[in-house]
């Protein structure tokens, strides 16, 4: 069933370069709604959790490294085809790939520290939503 959220952070990349505001700006003028938002920092067993599907992968190391290497904001989004929409808005993985005017063509560093993360699935974004906020903490 489709839903209506999506699950982000904004990486430490980001936030270490001082862009949590022009990428929340992005997000709310583009129609999401923030429905739940966290400033915390993952220890390197959250992370590894968080990334755990990518633990075969050559990057998983680094990744895990980077992810926890500083604080950022976590946060959930409301919006009519949240996920899709989102995916769209932040553009491809690799910034030097990413349409012009995305997220990640605007604030990402390279293919890793590429400054935001956004839910790949109606699924993910409800388990990483839930990794993160009580039902409690979203409004
Ligand atoms: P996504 O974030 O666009 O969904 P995934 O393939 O799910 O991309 O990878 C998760 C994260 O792992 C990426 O956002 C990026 O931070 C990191 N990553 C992906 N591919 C590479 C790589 O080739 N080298 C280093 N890090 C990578
Ligand atoms: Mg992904």
């Amino acid at each position: 069933m489709a839903t209506n959220r999506t699950f982000t952070m904004i990486k430490p990349d980001a936030v270490q370069s001082g862009y949590i505001g022009a990428i929340l700006e992005k997000i709310c003028s583009s129609g999401f709604r923030i429905v739940a938002m966290k400033y915390t920092r993952l220890s390197t067993e959250k992370a590894g959790q968080f990334y755990a599907v990518h633990s075969s992968r050559p990057f998983y190391g680094e990744l895990v490294d980077f992810m926890s290497s500083g604080p950022i904001v976590a946060a959930i989004l409301e919006k009519e085809n949240a996920v899709e929409d989102f995916r769209k808005l932040i553009g491809a993985t690799d910034p030097s790939k990413a349409e012009p005017g995305t997220i990640r063509a605007l604030y990402a560093r390279n293919v890793g520290e590429n400054a935001v993360h956004g839910s790949d699935s109606d699924e993910n974004a409800a388990i990483e939503g839930s990794f993160f906020f009580a039902g409690t903490d979203i409004f």
